[in-house]
């Protein structure tokens, strides 16, 4: 079959939807923490931790690497804690959004890639990943879901390469690091490749150019964490929060408020509609 057929149709991840029962808690929709947000980078957890809640996650923490932020975080929803204090063996984590790449990061990923809980590495994970073999290996032998979402870039890191021999052969590089990392591997960009450990690849073809803006990496790795919250399998989270996530671009720049200009946090309420649509 051509690589994007399921990311044509959304009656795939309907299939893969919990749907809500009547009879169930904040405790039926998991929870996510979202390691990140070294001093002076709030900003990226609180992005993705916003994106986390849209998406139907029970309950979210922001887990940061610095001083906590003081509750509320502009979304009083989010509760805030310092990683430090936090057990990651107990919900579904978010690693990377402002993490940093200090030696308490490493300290902070390193605890969270050892849980037995589905995990989403983005941003400074990747790049603490990318200097750190043994920290990959730990993260290959893990044996709950693990999604990983490389830019270009990061993914260039990833496999000691350049920008522009991943971007050559984007679904090699993706398949490759899939391989590697034990992971569905998200390789961002126009065209995102979703790449899965047993060799499966799609091409999403939702999202435009308004995408290309601060934060919106932050949003797409709060919303994978919040379908694996609620039960989703890793590769229908990757394909489906791709998806969603492009869905919701295309959505806003017809509706006129973008490309030029779309904000992430934007993104947000839009990605909430489509997944309650699907
Ligand atoms: P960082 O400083 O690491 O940027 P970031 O914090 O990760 O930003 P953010 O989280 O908001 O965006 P992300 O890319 O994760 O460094 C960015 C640097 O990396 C760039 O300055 C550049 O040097 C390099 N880089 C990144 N992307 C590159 C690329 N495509 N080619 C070459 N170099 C690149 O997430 C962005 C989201 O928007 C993803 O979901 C992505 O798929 C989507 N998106 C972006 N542009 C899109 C487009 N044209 N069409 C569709 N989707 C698009
Ligand atoms: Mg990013």
């Amino acid at each position: 079959p051509p690589p994007s057929m399921h990311l044509n149709d959304p009656a795939f991840f309907g299939r893969a939807a919990r749907p809500r029962r009547h009879n169930s808690h904040k405790g039926s929709y998991g929870s996510v923490f979202v390691l990140g947000g070294a001093p002076g980078m709030a900003g990226a957890p609180v992005l993705a931790g916003r994106a986390a809640l849209h998406a139907g996650a029970g309950r979210v923490v922001l887990c940061f690497a610095g001083e906590p932020l003081a509750a509320d975080a502009g979304q009083p929803e989010l509760m805030c804690r310092a990683a430090r204090d936090v057990d990651f063996g107990g919900a579904v984590t978010v690693a990377g959004p402002g993490l940093g790449t200090s030696a308490e990061a490493a300290g902070l990923l390193a605890a969270a890639v050892a849980s037995a809980q589905p995990l989403v590495l983005d941003a400074d994970a990747l790049n603490l990943l990318a200097g750190d073999a043994s920290l990959c290996e730990a993260a290959a032998r893990r044996t709950a879901a693990t999604l990983a979402t490389p830019h270009p870039l990061e993914a260039a890191r990833l496999l000691d390469t350049t920008v522009g021999i991943v971007q050559a052969d984007r679904l090699a590089a993706a398949r490759t690091l899939a391989a590697r990392l034990n992971a569905f591997v998200v390789l961002k960009g126009s065209g995102t490749v979703i790449a899965a450990p047993d060799g499966r690849l799609a091409v999403n073809p939702t999202g435009n150019a308004g995408l290309a803006t601060a934060g919106t990496g932050d949003v797409l790795a709060g919303l994978a964490g919040a379908l694996l919250a609620q039960g989703w399998p890793g590769w229908e989270t990757a394909l489906a929060a791709v998806w969603l996530h492009g869905i919701a671009a295309d959505v806003l720049v017809a509706e006129g408020a973008g490309p030029i200009g779309l904000t992430a946090g934007e993104l947000v309420a839009t990605i909430r509609t489509a997944l309650n649509q699907l």
